[in-house]
């Protein structure tokens, strides 16, 4: 039985396959790894400055680090729907946390499947529904918890205790030790939660992670001058929009004794809840870390000025953000591993990815959402053993909305006519003489919501990027990304710049007709967002 299948599964990919040489070559398996919220500047690959992530960097050392990987759409299901289908937001409906994503739409992992691949999927998918396509997942409900988490699976509902991170680990080694089909390739989504909001590291890592000091970013003290009014407006400052429970980790008893007001009516319950949630161990681990820092807060908070507040609140968030990532960068390692150990590295793929990136204190922002560089691009690594030539850096322009095209490409499978992305095969292959896109669209929508964000969209080129914000607004902004690359002044109103708007404004008219998006659009969700 399991030969017909291998027979029935060869002859329908090499039907599907492109050159006589990948025909004679087994097809790979691929390894999708995406955390959630993983900013670029936490890869030790891209600048090692906050931190370590050697296992995460092997991708990289062994295959292809894209400096210019970026999203349509800088936000957590958006993003997800655009990866799975290999469409913009406004085609998959998806354009923000909460509008329904379209059932209809085909997912690629549905393709891997028909196509003889064996498919499982493990850890945060947050897009709203279950995925299709995939013989056996276990995901967390919604955004799921740090500690002690549930799991919705393909037989209902199931709680697993310890840290989420190493929890999506082991379930991923279970499956693949126990019920992966050495007959078939397989497709495996290994995706973590962390380092999304709050930020809750695990034991071994607070502990580290809790007594280091980080370097400030030159913009922590932005001013917002030299832009419009969205980056004013936004509420996204560390300093001003974070939650002192739930972000910085005072005890809700600390604020009332310090007479500090929580910044949104869910401070205090975002670290309660957390709290109960732990058992009696996992408490006394946090309280033997936690509890010193906030008396120690209790000291020093009377007399401190608002710059100090500022540098102690970006220290709390990178200590507990970066620790996060800790735990991420080891389930990366155990994996590798398991992958060396079995001799799979040598026909496996592997992705590291995130569903956008995200602001460590650039701005003085924590969050995501906005066309500028530090949500809008975000991390890509990929190890392709045999065809991409490891220790390489690539700088094209390529987008979450071309994954699903790439990876249906590299397993010879055909892609539906109808996604909207580009497979950046070339581009892993080293000829990027294949490749010539020059521009790239982003279209974000959630708002007015949390942190404020205003609706726009825009495009980006190599040397400029030209946003515009609209709803209730009509601004536009433009930045010389050669010249200004921390995009602190809109050059939009300077004259020398006039014919540089004119062309891009016609680039991205010319972007909005190929991508099929259009003002009639804007209009209809702003008026099913109304509703
Ligand atoms: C929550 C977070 C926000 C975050 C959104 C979306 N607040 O609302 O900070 O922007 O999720 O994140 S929290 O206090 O509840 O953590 S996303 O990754 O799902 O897009
Ligand atoms: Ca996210």
């Amino acid at each position: 039985m399991r030969f017909i299948a291998a027979l029935v599964f060869f002859t329908l990919v090499l039907t599907g396959c492109k050159s006589t040489q990948e025909n004679q070559k087994a097809p790979p398996n691929i390894i999708f790894i995406m955390s959630d919220d993983h900013a670029y500047q936490a890869i030790s690959a891209y600048s090692d400055h906050l931190m370590q992530t050697p296992n995460i960097d092997r991708i990289a050392n062994e295959g292809m680090l894209f400096s210019n990987a970026c999203v349509t759409n800088s936000i957590c299901a958006p993003s997800r729907a655009t990866i799975l289908t290999g469409k913009h937001c406004h085609i998959h409906g998806k354009i923000d946390n909460r509008f329904p994503f379209d059932t209809t739409q085909v997912t690629f992992p549905q393709l891997f499947q028909k196509a003889g691949y064996q498919t499982a999927m493990f850890g945060k998918l947050h897009f709203g529904n279950n995925p299709k396509g995939i013989d056996e997942f276990k995901i967390l409900p919604g955004q799921g918890q740090y500690y002690n988490p549930d799991f919705d699976t393909n037989e209902g509902r199931i709680h697993i205790e310890g840290y989420t991170t190493d929890v999506i680990r082991d379930l991923t080694l279970d499956w693949m030790k126990n019920r992966r089909d050495p007959d078939k390739p397989f497709l495996l989504f290994y995706l973590h939660k962390a380092p999304h909001r709050e930020w809750l590291p695990a034991p071994r890592h607070f502990r580290e992670y809790t007594k280091k000091t980080f370097p400030e970013p030159p913009t922590l003290f932005d001013d917002y001058a030299g832009r419009g009014s969205a980056a004013r407006e936004a509420e996204m400052n560390i300093l001003i929009h974070q939650n002192w429970a739930g972000d910085s980790k005072l005890y809700p008893e600390v604020m009332d004794e310090l007479g500090i007001d929580p910044t949104t009516n869910w401070d205090k319950r975002a670290m309660q809840n957390a709290l109960n949630r732990f058992t009696d161990e996992q408490r006394r681990d946090w309280d033997e870390v936690y509890g010193p820092i906030n008396e120690e807060f209790k000291k020093i908070y009377p007399s401190m000025t608002q710059k100090e507040l500022m540098s102690w609140r970006y220290q709390r968030y990178m200590q507990d953000y970066l620790g996060s990532i800790a735990s991420v960068d080891e389930s990366v390692g155990t994996l590798l591993d398991y992958l060396d150990e079995q001799g799979l590295d040598e026909n496996t793929i592997v992705v590291y990815t995130s569903d956008q990136g995200f602001y460590l204190g650039e701005h003085g922002w924590f969050d995501k959402r906005f066309i500028y560089d530090e949500s809008f691009k975000t991390p890509l690594l990929v190890r392709w053993p045999g065809v991409t030539e490891a220790g390489t850096t690539n700088d094209q322009m390529v987008q979450n909305l071309d994954f699903a095209q790439t990876l249906l490409d590299a397993a010879g499978i055909e892609a539906p006519d109808d996604m909207q992305g580009e497979s950046f095969v070339p581009l892993l292959r080293g000829e990027d003489d294949k490749w010539d896109r020059d521009a790239v669209y982003y279209h974000y929508y959630e708002y007015p919501a949390v942190h404020m964000v205003k609706r726009h969209y825009g495009v980006v080129t190599r040397e400029y990027k030209l946003v515009h914000f609209y709803y209730d607004v009509d601004e536009w902004e433009l930045y010389d990304r050669m010249k200004d690359p921390m995009e602190l002044k809109s050059e939009y109103d300077n004259p020398e710049y006039a014919d540089v708007v004119k062309e891009l404004k016609v680039k991205l008219a010319e972007l909005r007709v190929k991508y099929d998006d259009s003002e009639e659009l804007d209009q209809k969700f702003i008026d099913m967002y109304n509703k």
